[in-house]
């Protein structure tokens, strides 16, 4: 599906602009990609954007202090764009707006989109939601503002480069931002490598304490309450771990528990790409993608692992046949 944005703004006077719930950085790039590009190209447009808390790692984008959290209850905008929103049960604060504008538009590149519009441009095969908006705007009338917001989203979303998701165009679409002035390095920093003195200390604790199964084929790590309480720590500042502990040479599988109750436990897995974590993961409640999944299982680590490497096992053994 491909509609002209340009053409849905054309002799609109407010709009409204939001994505879906906990924003990331190619939800909130693509928001304030637009905010950005309407104020700096079309003044007779109200633009209002609409998130949910932003993670303080992207304070740098351009207005972000402009952003609202609460709808008010008496407005009507003209035109309400959605962005990188695949289900309607996840529009963040401003879901209400699909009923009530006057019209609405979708961007997004979730091949999952299961929204019902008349308008909108939905390209599953695109990296983020942020290349797409890039296709649908003149690159002449792209600032600098608009184009440190669209790079966030593609590094966001690609993982810096790195999924499966990047393609030739994804990189000729970020090389034409740079083109635009964007400091490629101050926001892979902020997005991707800045931690916290604490979270950097739990990271060292958390692969002091890892251990290898299977030869290697296997790597874990555990981080206990008492971990967290004694750095004063959230579970979100553990979030590095398990990337840093799949790179780990030879390993197939990272996981990494989180103590988050009475022997409960937030598992993270990561695959190098031969086995299917998701497939795992759901056998647990949870679930995710093929390389990354999650899910909160009771138990005992040493006891998870001993059945998840049984799984991990069948799985290379009917890859190998
Ligand atoms: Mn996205």
């Amino acid at each position: 599906m491909k509609s002209d944005l340009l053409k849905a703004m054309e002799g609109v006077k407010s709009v409204a602009i939001a994505g879906h719930t906990r924003p990331d950085g190619d939800c909130i790039g693509s928001v304030m990609g637009l905010y950005n590009y309407i104020k700096d190209n079309l003044k007779d447009v109200e633009a209002d954007a609409y998130l949910e808390a932003v993670p303080g790692c992207f304070d740098f984008i351009p207005s972000i202090s402009d952003v609202k959290h609460f709808l008010p209850h008496d407005k009507e905008y003209d035109l309400f764009v959605l962005m990188d929103t695949s289900d309607e049960k996840r529009t963040g604060v401003a879901g209400e707006l699909i009923k009530t504008a006057k019209e609405l538009f979708i961007v997004d590149h979730h091949i999952s989109n299961s929204m019902d519009v008349n308008l909108g441009t939905i390209e599953p095969s695109s990296s983020s939601t942020c290349e797409v908006l890039f296709g649908l705007l003149p690159e002449e009338k792209i600032s600098l503002n608009t184009a440190v917001c669209l790079f966030t989203g593609i590094v966001t979303d690609t993982g810096c480069f790195h999924h499966s998701n990047t393609g030739r165009e994804t990189m000729e679409i970020a090389g034409k931002l740079l083109d635009k002035g964007v400091e490629n390095d101050v926001i892979i920093d902020r997005v991707f490598y800045e931690m916290t003195f604490t979270q950097n200390k739990l990271l060292g604790e958390c692969l002091k304490e890892a251990k290898l199964l299977d030869e290697g084929l296997y790597i874990y790590s555990v981080a206990s309450k008492n971990l967290l309480l004694r750095y004063d720590a959230k579970a979100s500042d553990l979030e590095s771990v398990v990337n840093q502990l799949r790179v780990t040479k030879g390993a197939e599988v990272a996981v990494f528990f989180t103590e988050i109750g009475e022997e409960t436990y937030k598992i993270s897995l990561r695959s190098n790409g031969r086995i299917d974590v998701n497939a795992v993961a759901s056998l647990y409640g949870g679930g995710g993608h093929i390389l990354a999944s999650g899910c909160t299982v009771k138990g005992i680590p040493e006891k998870i692992m001993e059945e998840m490497t049984v799984l991990f096992n069948k799985q290379l053994e009917t890859c190998e046949k």
